[in-house]
């Protein structure tokens, strides 16, 4: 319970506090004297929803109307983060809500906190994937989103002493007022014999300034029948529910990205049951419209998200030449006509292939079509290439050997128009390597599309004192139009701007103490140079890199060198399965404690490792990074997006040139950034040449004490064995090359010192690195999407319908206070 005016007889004035206060008696069924928090944040999001309804339901109104060319992401994540602040940012209510807040006696922040996030993806895809549709909706695209509703998202993590703990992530547990279910569209998928239905549940996306409100399309699986009443009434109770569970199960969890072997059954039926849903959506929205289903192509561009709907080319074939009676030429042209690929990685781990066997079993029909598709186009290559046997096996959909696989990317390749990769180099390597033989036959195929994040979310929603500095000096359009950034340029140099800007910094800072002190104890000196590496553990990043030249830091400390005070910030999450990564959250923890009650460490350096790294805490934690870490082992980041969210929001970036660093470095500038490491051209020489991490260990008699003392013990409680297996892996092979760049990374982080001791410098680099971000806007990737690939044009919402919401007054509250 909390004490709130709400049960004051003086009527609330603003229209949002007199609308919290009716979905308190309305929708919550409470009287104030029982209400909790979460009351009050529910009260709080289904005012919002209401005023943003009447957008909502116009858009879709505008898009019947008007037979709109539509684009179609079909994306098995997508890693939303809370609602509700966002949504009050683009409508323009935050203010408004702020005195709604303080007229009930409550405080906005609170109850924006109380928003459990819809965690449904596992990193920068998913993270990716709401950007996009965020901007999607800003640029009046007509557009819907596909996915699956998981009943728990990534798992929660907790970190204690020996690491990370995984508990499950019950976000709908109470309720989630976003949605709207939508029972009458749901359709059956046949998987492995047995029909699943899944159900719609939609949730509005709303633009940016606009009137624009797009839908989310979630799909949530159910039993055709929830009771089976003749086991029932044989007695035998458990198999009465056995098929609802079954069926239930299926949008049950968010699978870790770690590819566990019993994981692969449930994932490739999550990946037919929603491809399969949305397909049978978009027909029945075709055939309202009064569109042929031989006009699929004309009305739908449609993306996939990496490989997890890949399944959508096999799926699209059947149904319109199994159920719309098409034939196979013309099936092909429209399914290829209408969709393309997104690739987002080169591991090899993250390339799906599901077992021929598996396949058969769960979805033989789309497999014999697979067949027929893989023949069709291994009889071009044949004639493209006769007498070399080895292109047909290079190329093929199904990988040969003893267990024969579908190789999903290629079946992707095959069935799209365009192909691309997400930053510059990636795209490069994609068709240099992986898909370097389907380059050479459709080299028209392959493009390049930068990522991008909104900057809503991540600088209007998570840096609020940045934002009004913004629109104090350049004004309010950089929301929409992020390249105005560059306006700040000439202030760059003004003395009292940089007071201000560095005011704001200092803020953020402060804030992120104050979170790192609720969440791990520790107390750290906001003045102190913020050094932030956040995303997915996993060796290709390098955390383990870090850690090693952490370690170098605190025996220099502990030598009497003498460097800038530094708070080290880890965060994030380590596939369940992948024990290396956890042994890397390992070890950082045991660095931390260690480093953090050593008196000769205070006031020079603290370490953190924050847990559940997750959309909200990167809202507190992008604005406070002074230095961001993308330390990469260059050609494996596809992309990077944290990389944008940091530099966007004033850090400096020490990285290598991986990814979309590479961008951002070219548009900040190689003075504005701490380059270091080999290219990923230099390291493919070097494996060329045969690598052994040895030779390059020998030079280093730091690294080669960090590595003793954590070999001895000194962080696992005396424990010599714990980080044995990380410690041999970098010795003896090192496939993630950390020692051939460790002395450079060295120098660089030297190079960081100097630079922080100039203060002034620091933040004039600071604000270039924020001026010249606007590239890295999802509204130009999307633009560029738009444009080059779905030729989807914008198509303005006109209002028709009235908007009942805002007659509501104060008098409309029924009696008894609700
Ligand atoms: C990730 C890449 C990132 C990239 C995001 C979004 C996967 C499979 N890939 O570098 O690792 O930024 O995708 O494109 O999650």
């Amino acid at each position: 319970m909390v004490a709130t005016s709400l049960s004051s007889p003086t009527s609330a004035i603003n229209p949002l506090a007199a609308d919290m206060r009716r979905h308190l008696f309305l929708s919550q069924a409470k009287a104030p004297a029982l209400a909790t928090i979460h009351d009050h944040y529910l009260c709080l999001a289904l005012a919002v929803r209401d005023r943003l309804l009447a957008s909502w339901v116009d858009t879709a109104e505008t898009y019947t109307n008007q037979t709109v060319r539509t684009a179609v992401y079909l994306s098995a994540e997508y890693l939303l983060g809370p609602h509700l602040e966002n949504n009050l940012v683009n409508l323009g209510l935050h203010k408004e809500a702020e005195a709604a807040c303080a007229e009930l006696g409550l405080s906005l922040d609170q109850l924006i906190a109380e928003e459990p996030e819809p965690g449904l993806g596992n990193g920068g895809l998913g993270r990716l994937a709401a950007c996009f549709q965020e901007s999607m909706a800003t640029l009046e695209l007509p557009a819907i989103g596909y996915g699956i509703r998981y009943e728990f998202g990534i798992f929660r993590q907790q970190i204690g002493p020996s690491g990370q703990v995984e508990s499950t992530d019950p976000w709908l547990a109470r309720g989630n007022p976003w949605e709207v279910i939508r029972p009458e569209w749901s359709y059956p998928v046949i998987i492995g014999g047995q029909t699943v239905i899944g159900v719609a549940y939609d949730t509005p996306i709303l633009g940016y300034g606009v009137r624009t409100a797009n839908t989310l399309r979630l799909w949530s699986a159910h039993a055709p029948e929830d009771f089976d009443f003749a086991s029932f009434n044989a007695g035998d109770y458990t198999r009465a529910v056995l098929h609802k569970v079954q069926s239930e199960t299926l949008s049950k969890v968010l699978y870790p990205n770690d590819e566990m072997e019993q994981g692969k059954r449930l994932r490739l039926s999550q990946q037919i049951f929603f491809v399969s849903c949305s397909l049978q959506d978009m027909f029945r929205i075709l055939k309202g419209q009064g569109m042929s289903v031989r006009d699929f192509h004309k009305k739908y561009a449609v993306q996939l998200n990496d490989t997890h709907p890949a399944v959508a080319v096999a799926e699209l074939m059947r149904l319109l030449i199994d159920v719309h009676g098409v034939d196979w030429d013309t099936a092909w042209g429209i399914t290829t006509s209408s969709i393309s690929y997104t690739n987002h990685t080169l591991l090899p781990e993250a390339l799906e292939c599901w077992g021929l066997e598996l396949f058969q079993q769960l979805l033989p029909r789309q497999l014999e079509i697979i067949f027929e598709i893989n023949a069709r186009f291994l009889r071009m290559v044949r004639l493209r290439y006769p007498g070399k046997p080895e292109m047909l096996e290079k190329l093929s959909l199904i990988q040969e050997g003893s267990q024969r696989k579908v190789r999903m990317a290629h079946l992707a390749v095959v069935g799209s128009h365009q192909v691309n990769g997400v930053a510059e180099l990636h795209s490069q390597l994609l068709q240099q390597q992986l898909f370097h033989d389907f380059a050479r036959i459709w080299p028209e195929r392959f493009c390049n599309i930068t990522n991008g994040v909104t900057p809503r979310r991540w600088l209007a929603v998570s840096n609020p004192h940045l934002a009004s500095l913004l629109d104090d000096c350049i004004g309010t359009g950089w929301r929409s139009d992020l390249d105005q950034l560059s306006k700040l340029e000439p202030l760059a140099k003004e003395p009292s701007f940089l007071e201000r800007w560095q005011s704001v910094r200092e803020h953020a800072k402060e804030r992120l103490a104050q979170t790192i002190r609720q969440q791990t104890g520790v107390l750290v000196d906001p003045t102190s140079l913020f050094d932030v590496q956040v995303k997915r553990i996993h060796e290709y990043q390098r955390q383990h890199l870090a850690a090693l030249q952490l370690v170098e830091r605190y025996l220099r400390l502990r030598s009497g060198e003498d460097l800038p005070p530094r708070t080290v910030v880890f965060g994030g999450k380590a596939a369940p399965g992948y024990a290396m990564a956890k042994l890397i959250i390992r070890l950082i923890v045991g660095i931390a404690d260690i480093v953090n009650i050593d008196p000769a460490m205070d006031g020079r350096l603290r370490v953190v490792f924050l847990p559940n790294f997750s959309v909200s805490l990167g809202h507190r934690i992008y604005p406070a990074v002074d230095l961001s870490e993308q330390i990469s082992t260059a050609g494996m980041e596809a992309s990077g997006t944290g990389n944008m969210k940091m530099a966007l929001n004033g850090a400096l970036t020490i990285g290598t040139l991986d990814g979309a660093n590479i961008e951002i470095r070219e548009k900040v500038g190689g003075d504005n950034f701490f380059l270091f490491g080999h290219t990923a051209e230099q390291l493919a020489a070097l494996n060329r040449s045969g690598y052994h991490p040895m030779p390059w260990l020998e030079n280093e008699p730091l690294t080669r004490a960090a590595i003793d003392l954590i070999g001895s013990g000194h962080f696992s409680e005396g424990d010599r064995e714990l980080f044995h297996p990380l410690l041999s892996n970098l010795c003896s092979s090192d496939p993630f090359r950390v020692m051939a760049d460790i002395s450079d990374y060295r120098r660089a982080q030297n190079d960081v010192d100097t630079a922080w001791l100039d203060r002034e410098r620091w933040t004039h680099m600071s604000v270039l690195n924020t001026a010249r971000c606007g590239f890295f806007s999802s509204d130009r990737s999307i633009r560029e999407y738009a444009e080059r690939i779905w030729k989807v044009a914008p198509v303005p919402v006109t209002s028709s319908s009235p908007e009942p919401h805002l007659a509501q007054s104060a008098e409309a509250v029924p009696p008894g206070g609700g």
